[in-house]
C-alpha cells in the first residue's frame, strides 16, 4: 500500500476546509481533486458506491468517507503533532458536537440573503437554482435553525469558546492544537466567508485571533490530479489496507450489507462487509471503472443493514 493521499473535494465545502487544515497542520504532501460541488458525481461515486458528501479521502484503492474517520487515518498516518493530546480527551466530543450543532446552526446563519450573496458572487441563477434543489433533498434530515435563533444561539456558543480562551491558552484545550479546534475552525470559517454576516464574531476577540491562528496553519503540500487518474489510481492499487471483522459487534464478516449516514445525506453503499470494529465499517465493492474497492466508513453516525443472499 502507497501513502500517497488523495483528497476528493472542493474549495468552498467547510469540512473539506476542516481535513485541509488537518493536512497543513500535520506538514502532509496530497493530491487534490476538485468534485462536483452537487449530484451527480459520477467519477467520486465510482469509488463510494454511492456517498457523496464533501471530502472523501482516498489511498489507493481504500476510500475514506467522513472527517471523523478521515482525521483518524490522517493520525495514524503522521501521528505527530496528534490531533488527539493525552490531556485532552473531551476534545473528539467538543469536535463532534461542532461538526453537527454548531455547523448547522453557522450554515444556515451564513445563508441567509446578504450572506449567501457574499459567499456565491458571480455564480449564474440558474447554477444556484440547481444548488438549491440539490441540498435541498440532501439536507431534508438535517437539523436547520432559523437564522434569526442561529444568530442569537452562536452568540452563546461563541460566549462560551470566549469564556475557554480567557486564560490565554492558544489553542481551546491548551497550548496545542487538538480536533476539536479544526472542527470549531471550519465552522467559522465558513461565517467569515458570508462576510456582511461575519461581524457577529467581532466582540469574541480571544475567538477572533484564536481563529487566525487555525486558519493560518494553512493546507500542507497540494498538487492537483484529475479525477480519472484518481480512478486509475484505484484501478491499479495492489490490494488493500488490513481490514477485520470483529466478533461481537453484531454482523458477520463475508455478508452483503448496504451501510449510510443516518443524519442527512444517507445515500447507502453496498457491498460485502470485510471490516467491522468500534470505530470503522469497510465495505468491499467492485466498480466497472475502479475495480475492487474498500469503502471505510466511522462506526458513529452510521447504520449497517444486512442485506438479503
Ligand atoms: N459528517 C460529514 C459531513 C460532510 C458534509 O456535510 N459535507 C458537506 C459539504 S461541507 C456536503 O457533503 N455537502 C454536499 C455535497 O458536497 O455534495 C463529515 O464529517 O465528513
Amino acid at each position: 500500500m502507497s501513502d500517497t493521499l488523495i483528497l476528493h473535494h472542493y474549495a468552498g465545502s467547510p469540512f473539506a476546509e476542516k481535513t485541509r487544515m488537518v493536512l497543513g497542520y500535520k506538514g502532509l504532501a496530497w493530491q487534490s481533486v476538485t468534485i462536483p460541488t452537487v449530484m451527480p458525481k459520477p467519477d467520486l461515486t465510482a469509488l463510494t458506491g454511492g456517498y457523496r458528501k464533501t471530502p472523501v479521502l482516498q489511498i489507493d484503492a481504500d476510500i475514506y468517507c467522513d472527517t471523523a474517520l478521515i482525521v483518524r487515518v490522517l493520525e495514524r498516518l503522521q501521528p505527530e503533532p496528534t490531533l488527539f493530546p493525552a490531556d485532552a480527551p473531551l476534545a473528539p466530543m467538543l469536535a463532534q458536537w461542532a461538526d453537527s450543532t454548531l455547523f448547522w446552526t453557522a450554515v444556515p446563519f451564513s445563508l441567509q440573503p446578504a450572506g449567501a450573496a457574499a459567499i456565491f458572487a458571480g455564480v449564474p441563477e440558474e447554477q444556484m437554482k440547481v444548488f438549491g434543489a440539490d441540498r435541498a433533498t440532501f439536507s431534508a434530515g438535517a437539523p436547520r435553525v432559523r437564522p434569526v435563533d442561529g444568530g442569537v444561539q452562536l452568540c452563546g456558543y461563541f460566549a462560551q469558546l470566549e469564556a475557554q480562551l480567557s486564560d490565554g491558552r492558544t489553542h481551546l484545550f491548551g497550548d496545542r492544537a487538538s480536533i476539536a479546534d479544526f472542527s470549531v475552525a471550519h465552522c467559522l470559517w465558513f461565517i467569515r466567508r458570508a462576510a456582511p454576516l461575519a461581524g457577529i464574531l467581532e466582540p469574541y476577540a480571544k475567538l477572533s485571533s484564536w481563529l487566525d491562528r487555525v486558519l493560518a496553519i494553512g493546507h500542507g503540500h497540494k498538487t492537483k490530479l484529475d479525477s480519472a487518474q484518481a480512478i486509475d489510481v484505484a484501478a491499479s492499487a495492489k490490494g488493500h489496507a488490513e481490514a477485520t471483522v470483529k466478533p461481537g459487534l453484531g454482523y458477520q464478516g463475508g455478508v452483503p450489507v448496504s451501510v449510510n449516514a443516518f443524519d442527512y445525506g444517507t445515500d447507502p453503499v453496498a457491498g460485502t462487509l470485510v471490516g467491522l470494529t468500534e470505530d470503522e465499517i469497510v465495505v468491499e465493492r467492485v466498480d466497472e471503472r475502479a475495480g475492487l474497492v474498500h469503502v471505510h466508513f466511522p462506526r458513529i453516525g452510521f447504520q449497517i443493514k444486512q442485506e438479503k443472499t
